[in-house]
């Protein structure tokens, strides 16, 4: 018991350093296993998570205690890729970039990970466009966990803080959307409330590549759909990749 419980520590030792230093990968922490580690920051750290590891461990231990070298890196690396990914977007006001009618989304291509939960939030310091009789459906949020999202109302001048309490939707008022975010190729569409943090949460599925656009008249001319909403990238709509 006595060995098995000094390479258990030495495994725990050397995954907390790993995780400490940052390390996510098994390429990264394999090597780890040089000791002593040379991260003397991670010391304090690594003896809490040492200490904790007899009890859960021992179990496995028992069974198969010339496979425990080789497990360490499975359990140095097991955490990280669970995660969730953080998508963050800001819709800038015309008032903002200058020009009159064209608001836009920033940024406007991005890049995901696949099959992996994606918590994005969007920032609109934008007013609203009533979505007009046709379009009403997208107040309404789809393809995304739970069908729900948030909405905490900001000030421009303090847009970290909030402005009012956060409510949790599964729709907005057709007269106050103020953009959409639309992957119609994925069945994802939510209604963004104008002056105010919208988040979600999407699933990620396998690597592609995906227009996504808004779908709220929000643009110049007549109808609404010149300018920011005509052109193809940039503005209100742009390229979802998933790799
Ligand atoms: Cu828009």
């Amino acid at each position: 018991m006595r060995p098995l419980r000094r390479s258990l520590t030495r495994t725990f030792l050397v995954g907390a350093v790993a995780l400490v230093a940052g390390a996510c990968s098994a390429a990264s922490a394999a090597p780890g296993w040089s000791f002593p580690p040379s991260a003397p920051n991670g010391a304090s750290g690594a003896v809490v998570a040492a200490s904790a590891a007899p009890a859960s461990a021992a179990p496995a231990a028992t069974s198969g205690a010339s496979a425990a070298p080789t497990a360490a890196p499975t359990l140095a690396t097991a955490a990280p890729p669970s995660a969730p990914v953080s998508l963050n977007m800001t819709i800038l006001s015309d008032t903002m970039t200058g020009r009159a009618g064209w608001p836009v989304f920033v940024p406007s291509d991005f890049t995901l990970p696949a099959n992996s939960t994606v918590i994005v939030t969007v920032t609109n310091f934008d007013g609203a466009t009533a979505l007009p009789k046709g379009s009403q459906l997208y107040a309404k949020a789809t393809g995304i966990v739970g069908g729900t999202f948030t909405v905490t109302p900001i000030k421009a001048g303090a847009p970290n803080g909030s402005a009012s309490p956060t409510s949790t939707r599964s729709a907005l008022d057709p007269a106050q959307v103020s953009h959409t975010f639309t992957i119609l190729a994925l069945g994802i569409n939510v209604p963004l409330a104008p002056d105010a943090r919208t988040t979600f949460m999407l699933h990620t599925g396998a690597p592609g590549t995906y227009a996504w656009r808004c779908l709220d008249p929000c643009g110049t001319g007549p109808y609404g759909w010149g300018g920011p909403m005509a052109a193809t990238s940039g503005y209100m709509q742009g390229t979802l990749t998933i790799s």
